[in-house]
């Protein structure tokens, strides 16, 4: 496990008359975080199911931590490219070339690709943005004088801009866990990566992630789907997403109250996700969750990819925060799908020893996918299609 301590100690030091409460929260979350006993590899039965322990401990808390599911080639890979990509930034929310006077690496993109932030800030937090799903704003602590005006928080269509993301999307036991959940027939949600940056790195405030189905007559813990989060470089109680468990079986919650009865932003009962590099969390997108600005020194970056029953986007109008709302109907989906195919041809292209995932709708639909250059072209702006709920 990182060893957050001198994080913990530099965060809370932000934090002025409340630097002695931010420690011992950071503390004390660290703690019941490793104590929750949902961590641990991916394990099948014999049958091949998801098992059973990890199903219940998934589903009593909403999160689950598969340990060590990235081997340290696919890892190397895939922060090699997050570095290089980072590199190829726009140098700020209004531009379009990066540092080295080149196109940014989302110059020509149509779809929202990045969100920016104030260092340290909180940008959704208290706003309407999302379906004014983040409540409340966090304490937005001040920044070193010498920070850049604007960091980057989150980068969307993540799929089409770096290879090594795309081939970690068709990890074959990650998707048989999004079949185990989800259903042979499981569909895309969508793809982002979650930047914070020591000492810069933004909040992203308290929230619950759906936005169509809490007064649903079919409502139940799984309807919004799940995210995967592979840690590039691990997770701590100071850069990490922090979580309230079993908050997703229990509908939308009134945050502003939840921080009335707690005295603070530092709501009780939550832990923080604490991950090594190449672990991968599935989490509930209907657990109330957020994360705090990294005030401390170690970076992360979160691989973020989720999935959804079908039956939770079939023929269902979108929330509109990811994409343009509209009925999804089968032709979307099966377009929004592409990411699946062309992830496990590209995977399978690169670990020729490893049994690529079978996708039941292809072998269904006799749908087959090549990954080229024609293919990297048809996933730009694939994006403006997520299946957002
Ligand atoms: O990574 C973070 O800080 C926030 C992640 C999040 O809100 C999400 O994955 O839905
Ligand atoms: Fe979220």
């Amino acid at each position: 496990m990182i060893d957050a301590s001198r994080s913990i100690k530099a965060c809370a030091a932000y934090y002025g008359d409340n630097a002695d409460a931010m420690e011992s929260y950071l503390k004390e979350g660290e703690k019941k975080a490793l104590e929750l006993g949902n961590r641990g590899p991916i394990k099948f039965d014999e049958n091949g199911n998801l098992c059973p322990e990890i199903r219940k401990a998934y589903s009593d808390n909403g999160f689950y931590i598969f340990e060590n599911v990235i081997n340290p080639d696919e890892l190397e890979d895939i922060k090699e490219d997050l570095e290089k990509l980072r590199t190829n930034f726009p140098i700020g929310p209004e531009s379009n070339i990066d540092v080295n006077g080149n196109p940014a690496f989302n110059a020509e993109s149509k779809a929202l690709t990045l969100v920016w932030s104030k260092p340290l800030g909180d940008p959704l937090g208290g706003t309407e943005l999302a379906n004014g799903r983040h409540q409340i704003k966090l304490f937005e602590p001040e920044a070193k004088s010498d920070s850049p005006p604007a960091v980057p928080v989150i980068l969307l269509g993540s799929l089409q801009f770096s290879d090594a993301c795309l081939r970690t999307y068709a990890h074959p036991e990650l998707l048989k866990v999004a079949e185990a959940i989800n259903g042979e027939d499981f569909a895309p949600f969508n793809e982002a990566l979650f930047i914070k940056e020591p000492g810069v790195g933004a909040a992203v405030s308290w929230h619950q992630d759906g936005v169509t189905h809490w007064d649903s007559e079919n409502f139940d813990e799984d309807i919004h789907g799940f995210n995967f989060m592979v840690q590039a470089y691990g997770s701590t109680a100071v850069n990490g997403v922090w979580v309230m468990p079993g908050t997703h079986k229990i509908g939308k919650i009134d945050i502003k109250k939840l921080v009335a009865e707690s005295g603070s932003e530092r709501l009780e009962g939550a832990v923080p996700i604490v991950c090594n590099p190449g672990d991968a969390v599935i989490c509930n997108r209907q657990l109330l969750h957020g994360s705090f600005p990294n005030c401390g020194y170690e970076k992360r970056v979160t691989v973020n990819f989720g999935f959804h029953k079908r039956s939770s986007v079939l023929g269902v109008k979108g929330g509109g925060v990811h994409s343009e709302a509209q009925v999804f109907d089968d032709e979307i989906i099966e377009r929004r799908s592409k990411s699946i195919g062309y992830a496990i041809e590209a995977r399978k292209a690169k670990y020729k020893d490893e049994t690529p995932y079978k996708y039941k709708p292809f072998k269904d639909s006799g749908k087959t996918y090549i990954w080229d250059n024609n293919a990297r072209k048809d996933l730009k702006d694939y994006n403006l299609e997520d299946l957002s709920i």
